[in-house]
């Protein structure tokens, strides 16, 4: 009788990656000895590999957690956890939205592996954005995942015994205080890990000095913290999301968990208004650049009227809860999801401007003191909105307030 020895985790390299690629049945085996494999991986926390055949070009991309973050090193030790995390929050959203997310072809919880379809004829959203191009998808898609994902997981459709089970599954706590931590607590405090010019050392004071603000902040750090309304995304910025023209992947979920509902539409949108600020310095003529900025603008507006429309059909046609059809139930959560997402906008783009993780948008501004003023101006369109949430009630407000940062 053989003994089948459980793998124990260790990082792959470009060879050991393949002894998790070979077993998949993905390649051929007459493939296996012209395997290319790529390190890849340009985020802050993860292992990526491209596998690719020299013979078919077929090709696969193997993800593996590092037992800490990458972009500190090996004094930030991080659960991997968040791999079994990221492979079932993949497959749930792949329930609702197949066509919007990477295939999952292999996962291993010990490894720390998911083994996911190849999307390199795709480009990071992020880096399309900054070099001026449109997507017209965009916003139908992430509108769409947004509103699905949330409503297919809430209590509005799920059975509370199943819905907490869900819960449960999703209890994310490393990856949740990384969120607590770099987005709702540090850029608003004096912390050794906020990173910014000393130029821009007098509006952060400001910041660090608003009580008005930092009551706020706290109410929607708080919301953050109990929240269980939907399962997240929980890191939907410009960098998890690949597009091409016809099509839009969202990648890395590692932050799933559930929390509360405008969290992810809210970091959708306020990395879109820091690259709306930051196309005055990138876009090079100024009829390009009107171009670009009215279609970031009307892209945000889109995402929303998409995820409140589809959560609106998804909310008549199947809701199960008690209260559905009473009027007005449904409006007091997407008003109330509105405004908590323009506070956590505010945020993000403070904690993007001043915090630990930045964002290329603003960092790769050429001359410094044009990187200085959009910065202070990114600055107050975050205070802003963290301030006046409670006052819109419709998103031109939040594109005009944006348009005129
Ligand atoms: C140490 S992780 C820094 C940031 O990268 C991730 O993508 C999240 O946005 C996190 O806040
Ligand atoms: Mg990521």
């Amino acid at each position: 009788m053989s003994v089948q020895v459980k793998p124990t985790y260790e990082p792959l390299n470009k060879l050991t990656v393949l002894d998790v690629v070979k077993p998949l049945a993905f390649f051929d085996e007459s493939e296996h000895s012209q395997l290319l494999v790529k390190e890849i991986g340009d985020g802050n926390l993860n292992l990526v590999f491209h596998i690719e055949s020299a013979l078919s070009k077929k090709a696969v991309i193997v993800k593996q957690a590092l037992p800490y973050a990458k972009v500190v090193g090996e004094s930030w030790p991080l659960t991997l956890d968040r791999a079994r995390i990221e492979s079932e929050a993949l497959l749930k959203e792949a329930e609702s939205v197949p066509h919007l997310v990477p295939k999952v072809l292999y996962s291993d919880s010990t490894l720390a592996v998911t083994v996911m379809e190849d999307l390199s004829d795709h480009v990071i959203l992020r880096k399309g954005l900054i070099e001026g191009q449109i997507y017209p998808q965009l916003a139908n898609d992430i509108g769409t995942f947004a509103a699905k994902t949330a409503f297919y997981s809430s209590d509005f459709y799920l059975h509370p015994f199943e819905k907490k089970e869900q819960v449960k599954r999703f209890s994310n706590p490393e990856l949740c205080k990384i969120t607590e931590d770099l987005v709702f607590t540090d850029p608003f405090f004096n912390i050794e890990t906020n990173d910014f010019p000393a130029e821009l050392q007098s509006e952060v004071d400001v910041i660090w000095n608003d009580t008005e603000l930092l009551k706020e902040v706290a109410q929607l750090r708080l919301s953050f913290l109990t929240k269980a309304e939907v399962l997240l995304h929980g890191d939907l910025h410009s960098g998890s999301i690949f597009v091409k023209s016809d099509s839009t992947k969202v990648i890395d979920p590692e932050f799933a968990f559930y929390g509360p509902a405008g969290f992810d539409i809210a970091h959708f949108i306020a990395n879109l208004a820091l690259n709306h600020l930051s196309q005055n310095a990138h876009a090079k003529e100024p009829f390009h650049r009107e171009t670009l900025q009215t279609y970031l603008l009307e892209t945000i507006e889109k995402t929303w009227e998409t995820y409140s429309e589809t959560f609106t059909q998804l909310w008549n046609e199947k809701a199960t809860d008690p209260f559905a059809k009473i009027l007005g139930v449904l409006e007091n959560f997407l008003e109330k999801t509105f405004q908590e997402a323009i506070g956590f906008a505010g945020c993000e783009i403070i904690r993007r401007t001043i915090g630990l993780a930045h964002v290329a948008d603003l960092d790769s501004i050429p001359q410094k003191e044009v990187e200085l003023f959009y910065k202070k101006t990114a600055l107050e369109l975050g205070a802003k909105l963290i301030k006046n949430q409670r006052k819109l009630t419709n998103i031109t407000e939040l594109t005009d307030w944006i348009r005129g940062a």
